[in-house]
């Protein structure tokens, strides 16, 4: 094997050999590899038909839930990539048919994706060999630029799917991913080109973010300013975890009169934001902290967990909890009992029965995190926000979005938000915010000095916002707000919101702890040279440049 697509990549390089520092092995990744390999095939027959005026819903969903199940700890379990790899193949066969009946003409030597087939575990191993990013491109530089939008068409994809379960799907953000995905079976594209196709990348991100703004806050309500507890209450209880509101929406539908409670943790926070899940009165507060710390929470939580995305960590052998975690959607892990959607709905009911059956969590902290700054509230509070920049109260924001990890370098930004200068404000969004968002950070003049906008795809947020100010403010560029961003990455959500943000032309994003692994000298110039993109070093000298800058 070999994958370079998150932070973690083993010595910033790459994770090789038989497992990669987030806990998947060999196996599962070269399968994710063909996996893709198949979908840039089913691709191509799938736009060779919609160029003649067929669509196919099922195949547009299946290559969004396709690359979503292949981002960084969703999907550990290789006996689901097999399944996954055949019926790509034979929903390939059906797209070649169904453009065919069309009238669509093929070329006369089409890539092997369009052609190749196979059946076994065995066979998909051996094409994995050849078929690996590390190997399929012509040059390093290509393959960097292949992989960065690769990783942003997987973010995409992640966000897209979870607008769809809430109804909220465009047919031009399928069609993006399909053709992307064939174009990287073109080797005649050249680096330019590539860079273009980076940036529409991004374009479609802010589309993807908007599409799925709109989706969560026409189906729950406008997030608003909330206290959310991190206690416990002495009732059974289930921990849900990941960014599925759709699926906690269910859960506690289906909790109500069971006497089971429902805690979120890492990414489900935000969801205590809006106001259809107030109304739950089981619906008790959040527990623990980012996905990374997930051992020792699950095992104090002492009830079932269910994972609606990533982050997945495996469990150790001897975990106490193992038996206790469900994943649904995109998520799995081998010995994980998956939920799946049934007519449409799933049934929770076996995992609210574990909970009857399992002690109450054992309370781990007592206080409360704020948060519910999303563009509306914010908006809201716009006079007031104007008015400390223009009175130099507030003299700068930092945009300190993005994701937490395990790495002990990502300890700079505890101490990057507790140094700030006390005449700041961090805009957050993303599960980035736990490294300080139970800090006593104060405020200024009833502004919080932490105003967490919700989850990573709630990142959008902080753009409506930068460019609301750049409106009130009359100016010219984005780039002239007193706004600084130094944003925390980890896995390929963060790519396409990276993307969506330099579509929107922010520049001088830094970005840490490391800079991606996938980035080739060249391609990193581009991004320096043309988006001042650049890395962390010491927080005293970092804060001392954003503030001088
Ligand atoms: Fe975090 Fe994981 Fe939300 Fe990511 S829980 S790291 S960027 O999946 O998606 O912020
Ligand atoms: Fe390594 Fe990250 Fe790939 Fe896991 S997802 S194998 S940690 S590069």
């Amino acid at each position: 094997m070999f994958c370079y697509q998150c932070q973690e990549a083993a010595h910033n390089t790459g994770c090789t050999g038989k497992i990669g520092i987030c806990g998947v092995n060999d196996e599962v990744i070269d399968l994710q590899d063909v996996f893709v390999f198949t979908l840039k095939g089913l691709s191509y027959f799938a736009v060779k038909a919609r160029e003649k005026g067929v669509t196919d819903l099922n195949t547009d969903r299946f290559i969004t839930n396709a690359l979503f199940m292949t981002i960084t700890n969703v999907n550990f379990d290789a006996d689901v990539f097999v399944k996954k790899i055949r019926e790509s193949l034979a929903l390939r066969r059906e797209m070649r048919k169904k453009a065919e009946a069309a009238g669509a003409k093929f070329a006369e030597k089409m890539h092997e994706s369009c052609t190749w087939t196979a059946d076994s575990k065995e066979e998909f191993l051996v094409k994995a060999a050849i078929v690996g990013n590390k190997i399929d491109a012509p040059n390093e530089d290509v393959r960097s630029l292949r992989a960065l939008i690769l990783y942003g068409l997987k973010g995409l994809a992640a966000y897209a799917e979870h607008a769809a379960v809430l109804g909220h799907e465009k047919t031009e953000i399928y069609a993006f991913m399909q053709t992307t995905l064939v174009s990287m079976t073109n080797d005649a594209m050249t680096t330019d080109e590539l860079v273009a196709l980076v940036m529409e990348t991004g374009k479609f991100g802010v589309d993807v973010l908007a599409l799925l703004d709109t989706a969560n806050t026409s189906a729950y309500g406008m997030p608003e300013i909330t206290k959310v507890k991190t206690g416990t209450r002495n009732n059974p209880a289930i921990l849900i975890s990941g960014h599925d509101l759709k699926d906690l929406k269910d859960l506690l539908e289906q909790t109500q009169g069971t006497g089971v409670d429902v805690y979120t943790h890492s990414e489900m926070l935000p969801a205590h934001y809006y106001p259809e899940f107030k109304k739950y009165e089981n619906f008790v507060g959040n527990y623990g902290n980012a996905w990374w710390q997930q051992k020792e929470e699950f095992t104090s939580f002492n009830g079932p967990v269910l994972f609606t995305t990533n982050c997945i960590v495996p469990p150790k052998s001897d975990a106490t909890y193992a038996d206790k975690v469900y994943t649904t959607g995109a998520a799995g892990f081998p010995g994980f009992k998956h939920i799946e959607t049934s007519n449409g709905t799933k049934d929770f009911s076996e995992i609210i029965e574990h909970a009857k059956k399992s002690p109450a969590p054992t309370q781990i902290e007592d206080g409360e995190i704020v948060g519910g700054f999303a563009h509306n509230q914010v908006l809201a509070l716009a006079d007031k926000v104007v008015d400390a920049v223009k009175s130099g109260a507030i003299k700068k924001f930092f945009v300190m979005a993005g994701c937490d990890g395990r790495q002990n370098g990502r300890s700079y930004y505890t101490y990057f938000a507790a140094e700030l200068p006390k005449d700041t404000v961090v805009l957050t969004a993303g599960c980035a915010k736990y490294r300080y968002n139970k800090l006593e950070m104060g405020d200024i003049g009833g502004i919080p000095r932490v105003l967490d906008a919700g989850q990573c795809n709630d990142s959008y947020s902080l753009a409506v916002i930068a460019l609301k100010l750049k409106e009130v403010f009359e100016l010219e560029d984005i780039n002239d707000l007193p706004i600084a961003y130094n944003i925390a990455w980890y896995e390929q959500k963060a790519v396409i919101v990276l993307l969506a943000l330099l579509h929107l032309g922010v520049k001088n994003i830094h970005l840490g702890p490391t800079l991606p692994a996938f980035l080739s000298p060249n391609v990193a110039k581009v991004l320096v040279e043309t988006f001042g993109i650049g890395g962390t070093s010491e927080v005293k000298a970092d804060i001392e440049m954003f503030m001088a800058n």
